[in-house]
């Protein structure tokens, strides 16, 4: 891929950032750590790779997106005002009363917003059933789901993985958010994984592509690439990524909900609109 496309993309991870921190600030409370730990990802996906139509969300020859962990809605929120879903403005009201921006993401409120998640194990079992349907109906598109490690606890998901790979469903892509934390510790301090994530997997007979840098959208994009070219099984992309990757309080703390006074939020607003306009003077 051109340098330039590429570039192209990591601005919009970073404007994804930016547009993440204004969504949390509006509420001044949320799920920092584990929503800009999907930004690039979320930019290869809407910047890239996946078919919509910002004019018509529910359109059956779409690609879909499950964010399978729902709390990290804002980040979802963040990418789906960029791709033009809605102005990017709309989203700044998290969790308000009667606001369509929830905490966690919701196919009834938000325009864009696939399926409805948050409890933790349902996402994946949900993309599931959508490529089965979408196979069933002859659909030439692809379903993504976004794990989270922490969620992989939930036995809910191996039954999904077990039924993925049973029904050969190779238009269904997988991510793991293998940030290496979950709500109140590390993923090995918690609950630990074994031979990893990708090992059990790779036994449920899905094809697993490990990416070294989840943060790093050249990498994740080439794994995407190869997963589409996958016949016969899923595939789950593993990606190693930082918890609150890209903003300096986040990422030191690896905190999973993040509460800010007002100065505070303004640092971090201030930090996020330097950063975004740093990258972009520097690619553009
Ligand atoms: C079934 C269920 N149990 C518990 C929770 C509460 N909860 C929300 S986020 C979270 C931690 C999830 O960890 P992980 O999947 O690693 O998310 P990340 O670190 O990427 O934010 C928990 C336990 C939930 N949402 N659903």
């Amino acid at each position: 891929m051109h340098m330039e496309n590429l570039n192209r993309l990591r601005l919009l991870a970073c404007e994804i950032r930016m547009e993440t921190m204004k969504i949390i600030a509006s509420k001044g409370n949320g799920h920092v750590g584990g929503s800009l730990s999907i930004a690039d990802v979320l930019a290869v996906l809407y910047g890239e790779v996946m078919k919509y139509d910002p004019q018509d969300p529910n359109w059956k020859e779409r690609d879909w997106l499950i964010l399978s962990k729902g709390h990290a809605g804002p980040a979802l929120y963040a990418a789906l005002g960029i791709a033009g879903f809605y102005p990017k403005e709309a989203a700044y009201h998290l969790n308000e009363a009667g606001s369509d921006f929830p905490s966690h993401a919701d196919h009834n409120r938000t325009r864009g917003v696939d399926i409805t998640t948050g409890s933790l194990g349902q996402g994946i079992s949900e993309a599931v059933g959508v490529a089965l349907g979408n196979r069933m109906q002859g659909i030439d598109s692809h379903v993504f789901v976004i794990c989270g490690d922490g969620e992989c606890d939930e036995g809910q998901v191996w039954e999904a993985a077990q039924f993925a790979a049973h029904n050969h469903l190779d238009n269904l892509i997988g991510f793991v958010d293998s940030n290496g934390r979950q709500l109140d510790g590390t993923i090995d301090e918690v609950m630990s994984h074994g031979k990893g994530i990708g090992a059990k997997f790779d036994a449920f007979g899905w094809g697993v592509i490990e990416v070294s840098d989840g943060n790093d959208v050249e990498q994740i994009l080439e794994a995407v690439r190869k997963a589409l070219t996958v016949k016969g099984k899923p595939t789950m992309i593993i990606l190693n990524t930082v918890k609150g990757k890209g903003i300096d309080f986040a990422e030191t703390s690896g905190e999973h909900s993040s509460t800010l006074n007002k100065q505070q939020w303004a640092e971090v607003l201030e930090e996020a609109e330097r950063k975004y306009a740093e990258l972009r003077e520097a690619l553009l």
